[in-house]
């Protein structure tokens, strides 16, 4: 692989652990844990995994441990520093007995079932250490849910003698993770099953993650990109920039990005739930803020709109629920229909209620709503292009006030959409230690005979040396909700609480950074230089950890 120069130099980065990981380490172990909501029929689906401590890891004697053969998989969508969790748990790994062997199952959880692997030796690890992207072993979005997938899983692990397997993803693949380490331990197979909180979305965390990984990187990078458009947009002050940025559900990029660069407007999806807004709300909060600009002389400006917005609309997400059970029953017969055609069966197929909002829609956003959803059942909302949906009606919103004489300016949009941008960004300095120090924990909790738990860092806005390790049951995380027309147990998403800190600190601004032009600049992240430039945590982190 040819690398360029701030590669090799970055290759020889030594990611911070926490202080009680420096040594021999053993387990502290705290009280028992429940279900965030729905504990009965959690405590029933998951009995051997449900109610077991948090774990805190904590300075030990030094002791021999045998030798145990790890897998590990990367699973659902890129995130920076997926290799130093690898390398992390390598390096713990081999610190605890230099014969372990770690074996990485290729293309994400799909890898496992079809015995698709490779031996990760120091060699390779050498290579990715400190870099953005999965690609090591690449990832999949395969949901691990069947038993023949558990049983074809279990054929390759005994084969290759795996005792111990270490899944890296957001909330879904945690929750197969969770669902494979009770059936595991039903079985009786000795096999192990660790998490490991991942997704740039920032949505899988609570008291005991403080933040999924590449969060941070995902939104530095975004905001430099946001920020480089404000520059040009303060330049040239012709431009309205509608920038999605990606985040499947929750608004935490959307928010984070805001705190770094000022934008002008910036919607949160949660915010527009609560307050019941319909699709003509939104566009007209926005055309407000454009037209009180436009009176001030200032016919430029940015918004930033969060990926999953279209599902938080009330009357839209009804209509995607509906949509959802129903294209999971009579998914083949909507296949068949012509796509000219496809509309016009929606509309007769839907409640009168979601059938008046479906016809309503324009029909390129109509026609996103009925695409495949991905394994987990989701709306692939990265493909809905809300950004232009809201410019074309904020325009036409704005032409109808110019009749009325309520709107004197000049509208001229640009688009943006990043999400991709961002995936595989070359891990800050705080996600390439958080991700090291996640890996290496997941190898600690493997030692200790751990399954079901989830590697935990937390007091992370404190300097690397004073974070504290452990484990999280995963169950802990769960709760009941509709997928695919079925209740199933799943990872409670952390949506932007609005009664939260971060959201309360944007409150107060918003109406200033509207009116006023103060935007930020951060500039590309920094790897090199002074502690305050280059190992910042996100804002939104700060936030929280202050409260
Ligand atoms: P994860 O939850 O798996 O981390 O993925 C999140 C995400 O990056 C979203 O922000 C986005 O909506 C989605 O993946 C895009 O998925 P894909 O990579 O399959 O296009």
């Amino acid at each position: 692989m040819t690398k360029s120069a701030l590669q090799i130099e970055r290759a020889a980065y030594q990611p911070k652990l926490p202080k009680a990981l420096k040594g021999a380490v053993k387990v502290q172990e705290g009280e028992p844990t429940h279900s965030v909501a729905d504990m009965e029929e959690i405590q029933k689906l998951f009995p051997n995994t449900y109610g077991m401590p948090s774990i805190k890891l904590v300075e030990g004697e030094a002791k021999e441990y045998p030798v145990i053969n790890v897998g590990v998989i990367l699973s659902g969508g890129q995130a920076p520093g997926g290799h130093n969790v690898i390398s992390g748990l390598f390096d713990g790994l081999k610190k605890l007995n230099p014969a372990n062997r770690l074996y990485g199952f290729i293309l994400g959880p799909g890898g496992l079932v079809d015995h698709n692997y490779k031996e990760l030796t120091a060699d390779i690890i050498d290579e990715y250490r400190n870099t953005g992207g999965f690609d090591i072993i690449g990832s999949g979005r395969t949901k691990l849910e069947k038993v023949e997938q558990f049983e074809k899983g279990y054929e390759i692990l005994k084969e290759l003698n795996i005792k111990a397997v270490v899944i890296i993803g957001g909330d879904d693949s945690n929750t197969n993770a969770c669902v494979l380490a009770e059936y595991y331990a039903a079985k009786n197979y000795g096999i192990q099953v660790i998490g490991c909180p991942k997704t740039i979305d920032g949505d899988l965390k609570n008291e005991m993650i403080e933040t999924s990984f590449g969060f941070d990187t995902a939104c530095k990078t975004y905001s430099e990109m946001i920020g480089n458009i404000e520059r040009d947009c303060n330049s040239s002050r012709k431009y309205w920039h509608f920038i999605k940025l990606m985040g499947r559900s929750a608004s935490h990029i959307a928010l984070e990005c805001a705190f770094q660069t000022h934008p002008n407007i910036c919607l949160i999806s949660e915010e527009i739930e609560s307050k019941n807004m319909s699709l003509d709300d939104v566009v007209t909060y926005i055309a407000q803020v454009v037209a009180d600009r436009a009176a001030d002389g200032n016919n430029f400006g940015t918004v930033l709109i969060p990926e999953g917005l279209i599902e938080f609309i009330p009357a839209i997400k009804k209509l995607i629920a509906e949509l959802n059970d129903f294209l999971a029953a009579n998914g083949e017969e909507f296949a068949a229909i012509a796509p000219a055609k496809q509309r016009e069966y929606i509309i007769g197929k839907l409640s009168p209620e979601n059938s008046a909002v479906y016809a309503s829609l324009p029909a390129g956003v109509a026609r996103q709503l009925t695409l495949d959803r991905d394994p987990h059942g989701n709306v692939q909302v990265s493909l809905i292009e809300t950004e232009k949906l809201l410019s074309e009606m904020v325009a036409g919103k704005l032409a109808e006030w110019k009749k009325e004489g309520k709107y004197v300016g000049k509208f001229a949009a640009q688009h943006h959409f990043f999400g991709y941008e961002g995936r595989c960004a070359a891990p800050s300095n705080f996600d390439a230690d958080y991700c090291y120090s996640l890996g290496y924990t997941a190898s600690m909790l493997i030692a200790n005979g751990k399954t079901g738990y989830m590697s935990s860092v937390r007091n992370t806005t404190a300097p690397a040396e004073q974070w504290i390790a452990g484990g999280i049951p995963i169950t802990e995380m769960m709760n009941m909700e509709r997928r695919h027309g079925e209740m199933k147990p799943v990872i409670r998403k952390a949506l932007v609480e609005l009664d939260g800190a971060p959201f309360k600190a944007f409150a107060a601004v918003r109406d200033q950074w509207a009116k006023n032009t103060d935007f930020v600049y951060p500039g590309p992240i920094q790897y090199f230089g002074p502690s305050d430039v280059c190992d910042q945590t996100t804002k939104t982190l700060q936030y929280e950890q202050a409260k």
